[in-house]
Parts: C-alpha cells; sequence; structure tokens
C-alpha cells in the first residue's frame, strides 16, 4: 500500500523527543488503571498522542527564540503590545484580553453576555463553550445545517449555519434574547469541517438586521481559510492570511484557545470590537485569570503565542498541515475504515456507530474503540460522541447525532510513518470489530465529564 504524497513539510527537525514503546501487558495494565479513559492515561505509556491538538504542536526555533524575549514584568510586559499588535494586525479586532486558555475567554464573556433565559445558537454545540453559555443560565442550540450530522455526507462546508433555523429561532424567542450568534471556524464536533464564506457573509446580513452579535470560536480558523481558498471559487488566488483576516472582520469578536492553530503549548485570548464589552472584560479578567497585560499567561507565553499567530497565516504550513490529515484519511478509508467525510482540518474522526455497530451508544461505542486502539498500539485517541455532549442541565443525557472517536493530529510533530502506523492499528481492530463488547460508565464526574469519567468493560 502506497498513497502518493507529493510534497513534504516547510521545516525540518532539530530536536527530537524519544517515545516509549509499550508491550500488549504493559498497555492492558496502564488502561485498567486509567478505567478505560484515555485521559487518564499517563503520557508515558503512550507511543503516538492523537489525543488531541490542544497545546500539542511543535513550536519553532523562532518561537523558542521568543520565549527567551519574555519580559516577565507584572504590568505592562512587552510581550503584551506584541500580541496586541499581531492579533490587531493578523485578526483584525481591536482589543485584546489574554487568558490562560480558550475557556478562560469563554467563561469571561459568557459571564458578560449572556442572562438567565437567554438563547445561544450556533453552528454545533462545544463542550466547555456550552457549559460556560449554560452555567450563566443560557441555553445553546444547534443551528448547523443538517448535512453536518451525518458522516457520511460530503458537503464542502459542513460547518455552515442553516439561516431558516436562526431565522425561526429570532421569531420565536425575540432578537432580545440572543445575545449573540456563536459561530467556530473548523467545527471541531461535526469533524473539524469548516464554514464558507458565503455563508458567513450571509449570516452577518442576517444579523445586522436584528442586531445581533456574531462572536467568533476563532480556534482553528486558519485550519478553516485553507478549506475556503480551496473549495470557494472567489478565494482561489487569496492567500490564507487574507482569508482569515476577512472571516474575523465578518465577526465582533472572538475566544480563542491559542494552544491549536496559534502554535503554542498554552495560551488563549478574547478579542472584540465593542469598548463597552471589552472595559468590563477588562475588569472580569483581573478576577479570574490575571492582570489584562498577563490574563494568567508569562511573558514568555505571550511573546510565543505572537509569533505562532505570524507562523499559523503561512499558506505553506497550513497546506502541509491539512495535507498531512487528508493522508492519514486517505489510509484510514483504503482499509474500509468508516471516517467523517470530507476529511476534516485537525483529525480523522471515525464513526463509532459504523465501526461498532452492535454496540449502543449508552454503551459508548466510541470510547469502547479508544481504549481497543489503546490497546492495540498504543495510539492514544479521544471520544467524540455521547461521553463528551455530558447532560442537559436537567440531568438528562444530550444524545448527539454523531458517535465519533478522533485521532487528532498535532501541528509539525510527527511523520508519514507514524501515520501509517495509525492507519494499521484501526485496521487491526477494525479486523476483529464483531467481538469488541462496549462499555459502562462506573464514575461520572458533574462537568465535563468525558475528561475524568471511569468505565468497564462489559463481559471481560
Ligand atoms: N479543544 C480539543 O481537544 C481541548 C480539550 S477538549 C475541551 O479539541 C474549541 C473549538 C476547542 C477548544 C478546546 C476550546 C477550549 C474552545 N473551542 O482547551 O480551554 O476545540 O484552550 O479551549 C480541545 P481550551
Amino acid at each position: 500500500m502506497y498513497i502518493k504524497r507529493s510534497w513534504a513539510e516547510p521545516y525540518k527537525m532539530k530536536m527530537v523527543e524519544l517515545l516509549k514503546m509499550t508491550t500488549p501487558k504493559q498497555r492492558k495494565k496502564a488502561m485498567e488503571a486509567a478505567g478505560y479513559n484515555t485521559f487518564l492515561l499517563r503520557s508515558e505509556d503512550v507511543y503516538i498522542d492523537l489525543l488531541t491538538d490542544s497545546g500539542t504542536s511543535a513550536m519553532s526555533d523562532h518561537q523558542w527564540a521568543g520565549m527567551m524575549l519574555g519580559d516577565e514584568a507584572y504590568a505592562g510586559s512587552r510581550n503584551f503590545y506584541h500580541l496586541e499588535e499581531i492579533v490587531k494586525k493578523t485578526y483584525g479586532y481591536q482589543y485584546l484580553i489574554p487568558t490562560h486558555q480558550g475557556r478562560g475567554a469563554e467563561n469571561i464573556l459568557s459571564k458578560i453576555l449572556i442572562k438567565e433565559g437567554d438563547i445561544i445558537p450556533g453552528n454545533m454545540y462545544f463542550t466547555t463553550t456550552r457549559l460556560h453559555q449554560e452555567l450563566v443560565g443560557g441555553k445553546f442550540e444547534d443551528i448547523i445545517i443538517d448535512e453536518a450530522h451525518d458522516p457520511e455526507n460530503e458537503h464542502p462546508f459542513k460547518g455552515n449555519v442553516d439561516l431558516n433555523k436562526l431565522e425561526r429561532l429570532i421569531h420565536k424567542h425575540g432578537p432580545e434574547k440572543i445575545p449573540y450568534v456563536s459561530i467556530a471556524t473548523s467545527v471541531n464536533m461535526a469533524g473539524g469541517q469548516p464554514i464558507s464564506m458565503e455563508n458567513l457573509t450571509a449570516l452577518r446580513a442576517l444579523t445586522n438586521k436584528y442586531s445581533i452579535r456574531i462572536i467568533h470560536d476563532m480556534t482553528r480558523v486558519a485550519e478553516n481559510a485553507y478549506f475556503i481558498q480551496q473549495r470557494e471559487k472567489a478565494y482561489k488566488n487569496k492567500t490564507i492570511a487574507q482569508i482569515v483576516l476577512e472571516i474575523c472582520k465578518l465577526t465582533d469578536g472572538a475566544t480563542m484557545s491559542a494552544k491549536k492553530d496559534a502554535l503554542v503549548n498554552i495560551g488563549g485570548f478574547l478579542a472584540i470590537n465593542d469598548w463597552e464589552v471589552f472595559e468590563e472584560a477588562r475588569n472580569l479578567v483581573v478576577v479570574y485569570e490575571g492582570l489584562h497585560t498577563y490574563g494568567g499567561l508569562a511573558g514568555r507565553d505571550m511573546e510565543a503565542m505572537a509569533i505562532g499567530i505570524r507562523e499559523s497565516v503561512q499558506d505553506n504550513h497550513i497546506k502541509a498541515r491539512i495535507g498531512q490529515v487528508e493522508y492519514l484519511g486517505q489510509q484510514m478509508q483504503f482499509f474500509n475504515i468508516p471516517i467523517v467525510k470530507p476529511i476534516g482540518g485537525h483529525g480523522i474522526f471515525v464513526n463509532a456507530s459504523k465501526f461498532l455497530p452492535h454496540i449502543p451508544q449508552t454503551n459508548f461505542p466510541a470510547q469502547t474503540l479508544a481504549a481497543e486502539i489503546y490497546l492495540d498500539s498504543g495510539v492514544r485517541t479521544m471520544e467524540r460522541g455521547i461521553v463528551s455532549a455530558g447532560r442537559k442541565p436537567s440531568g438528562e443525557n444530550y444524545l448527539p447525532k454523531l458517535e465519533l472517536l478522533r485521532f487528532t493530529i498535532p501541528r509539525r510533530v510527527y511523520t508519514q510513518a507514524h501515520m501509517d502506523v495509525i492507519a494499521e492499528s484501526a485496521a487491526r481492530v477494525y479486523e476483529h470489530r464483531k467481538k469488541i463488547k462496549g462499555m459502562t460508565m462506573v464514575y461520572e464526574p458533574k462537568y465535563l465529564r468525558f475528561f475524568q469519567a471511569r468505565f468497564d468493560r462489559l463481559n471481560s
């Protein structure tokens, strides 16, 4: 099996991190100790770590050099001003509040904009984002197009908003009950699927009509821009940097987990164009994160972020990053493994409902599959199905239509040979899929249960 790849990464290695290889017996012991939750494994026991692309990127030599330029003053660090300048230039947002990571920004923004009983429409939920909306009394409503809930549907922009769904919500609740529409670029839970510029432009027109803000979850905006460049004719000759700026200009503010697109191991921010919201955020950030010129970060982290943002919108970088994801997707398809199509930006999402159709969703097919893959090869993946979806404020389980296992690719970290090993492991598990039994949850934490829940295998 050989799938041609006619390009290579725009970087070379200067330092390597050695990996531990484990035996099946060691992996069995580690998985039992982790309660069959890949989040509870020790990373030392993992061979190839595809748990997440969050904070797991390899920084460049420029970023590491930037770390040495950290100005660790409590107030007014020069790295903050550098970051502020880069955010304004790259994304166009006026005001910046750094935070320790994405959810820090979500917390502050939700507290400022959402009132008890408000409705927050969005293009599919994200775990931390929805939880912060709910914790302040808001209710998330999914307005993504129906195609996004169908893993087989090959719509090129499965992150698009169904404008009719949004307009129905506005008529039902009134625009005053909708503080903003929550729009993610590269929709994570749908499989890293993009929103088109055409759809975002139409959404802007509709929200303008009702004076409703658009808040952008820009965690993977550069990856989204790549799909716009590749799939929307009018953007074929535009650079990723130009497209990113145009996306941001269609929105009023953003929360960012810089641990993804922006190529850093820690960091995030809230960016906003509205002075009054900024003033309140600048005040609240000192309660939850730190002074408004560091927001829980060291000066060196802000410097690495500023440089990472610049690198993240380079065309060569994004082409190689998504090219690697596509390569793994093609390998998986070669072995007939059911994956979400089209292949998304930050990982391969295996359709666990189709991989393990004999396991009901309430016995956690994707969580089960994560354990099986680890036991086979030491590759660590993440459940993105019923466990991640959690419970409604009323206590019932959310039952997502998508029951997926995410093979998330860290940026600039693994090689093509690693991708082959991963696909071969998935293929081995696929061969004995009929013998795999589901699991029960034996410990469930109250919030974001996927991080810390524990499971037992059925009939083992
Ligand atoms: N995403 C991911 O692995 C980190 C662990 S799961 C919570 O995909 C979006 C679209 C994300 C995201 C984190 C956050 C939160 C917000 N929006 O993890 O707090 O994918 O920096 O960002 C994870 P932080």
